[in-house]
């Protein structure tokens, strides 16, 4: 161990691959003060190897020989309460074991209570769950060198703490960023549950308490006899974790897989065929959460196209799961496709207009899971009013941990502060403080069920999610589904320092940069509540702004000519504003107390409205564009200040995404502000918008084996040409004459790097090689990748420090591979200060 500090010291620090997540246990040293705290033993109170509290005894010896080299044993059962010992059980076998103890307040539902005096600790819970929380949270404060005499219960604050994997039948994740899924292969689920078993650790150590394995767009196959057994394995490896399993269904099961001739819910064939396979499912899975449902919605079958409810739905499922006590989250994600040529469709209604009126018609298990916002997981959205509209039905909130529409892991987005934007909303329900985070966790109803989920994707990569940077939100996700009022920075700091040590500048560096990052990528990606300007059509990853409109998928930005935004009113537009209580209804109707950050998702202004700082929205936009990237090129820097204080593989890895998306953001930057400023015709007043001084266009070089490319959309490519190499097995170079003033530039090269092919690029100044890279973005970076020269794979790569005189010469040569072109945009040199 001393060795490990030595190396720790000399910044030798050994590499890490992010398996471990936050559960690292990373060596720190130990004081004598210390070392008078740590506990000798470990008694757990239940000896069955596979119950959580045996797990948790496990854990609290591998986290202290982990963190402070001690030799900790394990004894069980026999209560030492006096000696130097961690007692860890439930309340009910502490009190059989070691008699009654009057200090131990009352506990809800996996609740638990922490108790250290100096080397005697109790760790117990309502629950074995609740234990095995309890002691992930003493390792946490050792992790983290807090040796503080404590003695707190603390009880989540609702029962449905579950995750959502989207993950497919065939072993690919939908919206995953994180490579394959760790749960299922070529139909079947896998033979090695290894990951599982990490997965369920993680988990666990934030008190999740379910995960729904499967894509809610569900495969039928899912309940082959062979694969209901495969779920009773996956289940084995989840319960000593304190972790139950449930299942998406896909409605038309019982026509699809059952060869029935309906699904229709209200038919005593399809409900004795959903009683049966549940009935199967709970002999191989006895503890079976449930079921998760997603039914007509995006070409999902459900119970409307037998003219039933979705109530009707729903309750088909909870009075199968009924008897074993399984729960169905039945998701609130329902919407038709619409006409945007009438002004008054609004897919921002349809949640509450097709539960509302079902309200109080759902069965006592059911509980209907609603996205944070009306769309979908966009950048900024406002509350869902569904919140407020549901009296009488349990409900959960939905989340997504998976960056979807948030930059897809390739760029940092600490997601909390968007979250807590809507946790802590007050709907003002009949005119009462009422923030949707007591909505969700059955408080304000006073209902039994409650609580989140959040899709989180996590595939088989060793950094789960494609980034290690992103763990921060899974982390605060379990963190704010058992406290809802938990503070964003709070969580992301026990998070570094659990992830990356204890260094003050390493804890400051992580935190400035992650409460900067949803900030800046609101900044320019879609800003004043017009939602990410993202490729709806396609990836969901780079900018797009014209796929938001003239299509039916609902997602509308109203941009023309003159103006833009939703008229969301109720007195000349959609009523979506309508859908509140009175006095946020009231609020989102009038322009001038609509909060302006959602002011486009209320309202249709023309590009010149002034917004209350004076500018012209078509400014902000500009403005909030260059001031976004322009955090994001920080990025880098920041973090390079900490090379040597993480340890190589992790820093190289991070450091080689936020260099992406430094370069990436400029590619949002310049692609939403050149999309308005063609629409609108109105000129950045700072005079940087489709004005790039530093630029050399890589159709204006001297081309030789390249020919030029109208790319589409014309506003991810500067000039809207690019050039690609004459056929696919052509060798292209472009050539250009440096007219800038002598001095050392920065040299940055914008190019794409699709999926199909890992192209070459070289670049000489003067016939000397100064520079070169492959086109492998595709198996480098998390996001989903494109085929096509466009936002997506828009790509920078930049050469720090190149030294150069007036009047050299500039090559690239670009060697194609596959079917990609070596495709080449422009090159900028870089003043030391200059972002172009
Ligand atoms: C699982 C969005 C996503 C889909 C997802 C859907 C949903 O439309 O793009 O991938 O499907 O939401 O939440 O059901």
């Amino acid at each position: 161990m001393r060795s490990l500090f030595f190396l720790a010291s000399l910044g030798l620090v050994a590499a890490e691959n992010g398996l471990d997540g936050w559960l690292r246990y990373a060596p720190l040293p130990c004081s004598h003060q210390c070392q008078s705290k740590l506990p000798a033993s470990i008694v757990v109170l239940n000896a069955t190897e596979t119950s959580p509290v045996y797990v948790a005894g496990a854990e609290i010896q591998n986290g202290l020989n982990r963190i402070y080299g001690s030799h900790a044993k394990i004894s069980q059962n026999q209560c030492k309460t006096s000696s130097s010992a961690v007692v860890v059980g439930t309340v009910e076998q502490y009190r059989k074991a070691c008699g009654s103890s009057n200090d131990i307040p009352e506990l809800e539902e996996d609740g638990f209570w922490l108790n250290t005096e100096g080397q005697k600790i109790r760790i117990l819970g309502s629950t074995e769950r609740g234990a095995l929380y309890g002691a992930f949270e003493y390792l946490s404060m050792l992790a983290q060198g807090n040796f503080s005499a404590v003695s707190y219960a603390t009880n989540p604050s609702a029962p449905i703490r579950w995750v959502n994997q989207w993950d497919n039948m065939d072993g690919r994740i939908e919206r995953g960023y994180g490579g394959p899924s760790i749960f299922f292969r070529n139909g079947a689920i896998v033979d090695d549950l290894t990951r599982v078993k990490q997965y369920a650790r993680l988990l666990a150590s934030i008190r999740i308490n379910a995960v729904v394995v499967n894509n809610v767009n569900a495969n039928a196959t899912l309940l082959t006899p062979e694969n209901l057994k495969g779920l009773g394995r996956i289940a084995d490896v989840f319960r000593p974790y304190g972790i139950k399993v449930g299942i998406s269904l896909n409605f038309a099961s019982p026509k699809d897989l059952g060869g029935l001739n309906t699904f229709d819910p209200l038919d005593p064939s399809v409900v004795s065929w959903w009683s049966n396979i549940t009935q199967q499912l709970y002999q191989n899975v006895p503890d079976m959460a449930g079921y998760l449902v997603k039914a007509n919605s995006e070409g999902q079958p459900g119970p409307q196209e037998y003219n039933r409810t979705l109530a009707e739905g729903a309750n088909l499922f909870a009075k199968a799961l009924q008897p074993y006590g399984g729960i169905v989250m039945f998701r609130a994600f329902v919407y038709n496709q619409l006409n945007e040529s009438n002004w008054k469709e609004d897919r921002a209604n349809a949640a509450v207009d097709f539960f509302k009126e079902l309200d109080g018609e759902f069965d006592e298990n059911v509980v209907v899971q609603i996205k944070y916002g009306p769309i979908d997981f966009q950048v900024r959205e406002p509350a869902s009013p569904l919140f407020a509209n549901l009296f009488n039905t349990s409900t959960a909130i939905e989340l997504q941990v998976t960056q979807e529409y948030l930059g897809q892991q390739s760029h940092l987005v600490y997601l909390p502060p968007l979250w807590k934007t809507i946790l802590d909303s007050d709907l003002r329900i009949d005119g009462k403080h009422s923030l949707v985070r007591d909505v969700y966790t059955g408080k304000h109803f006073k209902r039994k069920l409650g609580g989140s989920a959040a899709v989180v994707n996590v595939g088989t990569n060793t950094t789960w999610l494609g980034s290690h940077l992103s763990m921060s939100n899974l982390y605060a996700y379990g963190r704010l589904a058992w406290n809802p009022a938990d503070d964003a920075q709070d969580m992301l700091q026990d998070w570094i320092r659990l992830t990356f040590g204890l260094d003050r500048q390493v804890l400051n560096t992580i935190t400035k940069m992650s409460m900067q990052s949803w900030p800046a990528y609101e900044g320019y990606s879609g800003n004043l509540g017009i939602q990410t300007l993202t490729d709806i059509l396609y990836t969901h990853y780079g900018p797009n702004p014209a796929s938001q409109d003239n299509n039916g998928w609902g997602q509308w930005t109203r941009a023309d000519h003159t103006g833009i935004g939703m008229d969301r009113t109720v007195k000349n537009g959609t009523g979506f504003s309508g859908q509140y209580p009175a006095e946020v209804a009231a609020l989102y109707e009038n322009i001038d107390t609509t909060p302006e950050d959602l002011l486009l998702w209320f309202h249709h202004v023309d590009y010149t409205h002034r917004l209350h700082s004076g500018k012209t929205v078509i400014q902000h936009f500009y403005d909030a564009h260059y001031t976004g990237a322009a955090t994001a090129q920080t990025f880098p820097t920041q973090w390079q200040s900490l090379k040597g204080k993480i340890d190589d593989e992790r820093f190289n890895h991070v450091l080689r995404r936020l260099d992406y998306q430094a370069g990436h953001s400029i590619i949002w930057r310049d692609a939403i502000n050149t999309f308005y400023y063609n629409l609108s015709g109105i000129p950045d007043t700072a005079k940087r918008v489709d004005h790039h001084p530093w630029r050399i266009e890589a159709e204006s070089m001297k081309l030789d084996g390249y020919k030029t490319y109208t790319v589409s959309p014309f506003e991810v490519s500067s000039g809207s040409v690019a050039i690609v190499t004459a056929s696919n097995s052509t060798v292209g170079s472009a050539t250009t004459r440096i007219n800038f003033a002598s001095g050392t530039y920065d040299l940055a090269v914008n190019y794409y790097d699709f999926y199909g092919g890992q192209s070459q690029w070289q670049v000489y100044l003067n016939d000397k090689k100064i520079g070169e890279w492959v086109g492998n973005s595709e198996d480098v970076y998390s996001h989903t990748p494109s085929i096509y020269l466009d936002g997506h794979s828009a790509i920078r790569v930049t050469f720090r420090g190149v030294k150069v005189k007036k009047g050299d010469m500039l090559k690239i040569v670009g060697k194609p591979d596959g079917v990609e072109p070596a495709p080449l945009d422009y090159v900028s040199f870089l003043p030391d200060g200059v972002v172009d």
